[in-house]
């Protein structure tokens, strides 16, 4: 599996646990494999109780991901020793909840790291940038943080992280209008983040209307084919230093998603 890993940049001054790192350019890196939606970002996801580290990648940029993801890296040319990682920092997924970050495209200018339970951490980098205009877990796990003062307290999210974040409309799909991910999720009548089986269904639909059916309503490609866009878009945030390539060994155990 090839992932875009997009880079989300911390915004400084650095909370107190993060003191040591500074001086240096330090990102949460996202694993994606829709880099043409990163328009619509409103959010990072983390797992609250996942183990993250912060890694050395060159002599100026720290990445924040999973352990195995800075292993995989290491063997990529993205460690500062090669085939090493070199973490800097052991964190979990609650030291990076409220991180105010910096992503690449999108219109929110400061987006902040989320929780979110059903992430997985031997996938991708166990970050993952959130676009609930077009990805239903992003779309359901947002409305469950809005809708539950409970939840938001339970994992010390404060209101301005998630209450003024609104779905960003950035393709336009037939039949599911620009808010693809909210269109099947209501369709489909999904109640929380927790319907796994569901919103797996959902994702394979959105999957594929949007790449086959899309057309991109915002950003240098608006008009643009979904399609047509995608590796334009990708090819723009790796040529910019906005993104890198990351290729996922395929060693999974035979998974949910086959
Ligand atoms: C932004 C985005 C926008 C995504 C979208 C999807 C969609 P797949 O096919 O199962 O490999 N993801 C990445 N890593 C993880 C993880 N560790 N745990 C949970 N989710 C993860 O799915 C790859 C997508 O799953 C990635 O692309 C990421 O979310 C998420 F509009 O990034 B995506 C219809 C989906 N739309």
């Amino acid at each position: 599996q090839e992932y875009t890993i997009i880079k989300m940049e911390l915004v400084a001054p650095f909370p107190e646990k993060f003191k040591v790192l500074e001086g240096r350019k330090v990102f949460l890196a996202a694993a994606t494999l829709r880099p043409e939606t990163m328009y619509g970002q409103t959010n990072a996801w983390v797992l609250p109780d996942g183990k993250y580290g912060a890694f050395e990648i060159n002599d100026s940029e720290v990445f924040v991901l999973a352990h195995r993801a800075a292993l995989n890296l290491a063997y990529q040319n993205h460690s500062r020793v090669p085939e090493k990682p070199s973490c800097l920092l052991e964190l979990t997924g609650r030291d990076l909840i409220g991180l105010p970050l910096k992503s690449p495209l999108s219109f929110n200018e400061v987006i902040y790291a989320l929780p979110m339970l059903s992430i997985l951490m031997d996938k991708g980098t166990g970050v993952v940038t959130s676009v609930p205009s077009d990805a239903p877990d992003d779309y359901m796990a947002l409305h469950d943080l809005k809708a539950k003062p409970a939840l938001r307290e339970k994992y010390g999210v404060k209101d301005e992280w998630v209450l003024p974040f609104e779905i960003v409309p950035i393709i336009e799909v037939p039949q599911f209008g620009n808010k693809c991910a909210e269109t099947v999720c209501l369709q489909m009548k999904i109640k929380s983040q927790n319907d796994k089986e569901k919103l797996a269904e959902a994702k394979k639909q959105t999957y594929l209307k949007g790449f086959t059916e899309g057309t991109m309503i915002v950003g240098e490609f608006a008009g643009r084919k979904v399609q047509e866009a995608k590796p334009l878009i990708r090819n723009k945030l790796l040529e910019t230093g906005q993104a890198i390539i990351y290729s996922e060994p395929e060693k999974r155990v035979m998974s949910r998603s086959g």
